[in-house]
């Protein structure tokens, strides 16, 4: 879906940039980029580096694990619904973002937020321990046992090991979660035209960015090829909600509003 966009404007193609964007103007978007990630991350580096260390004990995990699946299913959407909140403000700090009308603003959102979070998720990932942030402390994925989507967990898990491979840096963290928040081909939008130029100008960053220290055509393929397990994630995090919420309407009416609407 991206890498048609991305090669015919040339971003996956060595240094030129296209003949309408500045050096200038691509150090600008990257600045603008990185200054909003870091300001709406939810927690800086020196904090998880802190927190890696408090993992869940196995008695901690037994006990989420004999919760009921509706009680789990409420704490996840809390957790889900709190760092939205942080992808949401990401968003209205990207230079360009709020310029653009305000359904097309709510369809990106929508759209991307999960992915967002699943690239973010790499922050909050111990890929020597295969254990993620949750609550305040790190644990396995046997804590999410009771929640009765291990397909899906074992989907999620996988992609945080493989994308923490590729070693990202908070800028490139950074410029590849906007680039894939400001997707010109998300359905609905009114003015793909202007999300698509907006997006452009992000790669092109991010090209920059990872020519600092590696090979950019590789890593930024490498990058973008871990969009389709992304794109599988959500629907299969859409397939789970809905069976969820046929089976306990009523739990499902009081997950927090904020992630019912981005996931109605
Ligand atoms: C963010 C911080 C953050 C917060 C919440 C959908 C479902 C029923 C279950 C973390 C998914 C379970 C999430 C809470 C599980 C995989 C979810 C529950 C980065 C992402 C991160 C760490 C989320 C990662 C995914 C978690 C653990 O800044």
């Amino acid at each position: 879906m991206l890498e048609p966009a991305l090669l015919a404007h040339g971003a996956l193609e060595g240094a030129q940039l296209p003949p309408d964007i500045s050096v200038l103007e691509i150090d600008r978007v990257a600045q603008n980029v990185v200054k909003s990630h870091l300001e709406t991350c939810q927690y800086t580096t020196e904090e998880l580096k802190r927190l890696a260390w408090s993992l869940y004990s196995p008695e901690e995990v037994r006990a989420l694990q004999s919760k009921s699946c509706e009680a789990m299913w409420q704490q996840c959407s809390l957790q889900i619904s709190n760092a939205i909140q942080y992808v949401v403000e990401f968003a209205k700090r990207i230079d360009g973002f709020m310029e653009l009308c305000q359904n097309d603003q709510i369809i990106l959102l929508k759209a991307g937020c999960l992915e967002v979070l699943l690239i973010r998720m790499i922050r909050a990932f111990n890929p020597l321990n295969n254990t993620v942030l949750f609550e305040g402390k790190f644990g396995g994925m046997q804590m999410f046992k009771s929640l009765g989507c291990d397909d899906l967990i074992g989907a999620i898990f996988e992609l945080g090991r493989t994308l923490c491979r590729l070693q990202l840096s908070d800028e490139e963290l950074a410029l590849f979660t906007a680039a894939v928040l400001l997707s010109p081909d998300r359905p609905w939008l009114t003015e793909s035209k202007k999300v698509q130029k907006l997006q452009d100008k992000i790669y092109v960053a991010l090209q920059h960015e990872i020519q600092k220290k590696h090979s950019a055509e590789d890593k930024l393929s490498k990058m973008v090829s871990k969009l389709p397990l992304m794109k599988t994630i959500c629907n299969l995090h859409l397939d789970k909600l809905e069976f969820f919420r046929l089976l306990h309407p009523e739990t499902a009416m009081n997950f927090p509003p904020l992630y019912k609407e981005v996931f109605n």
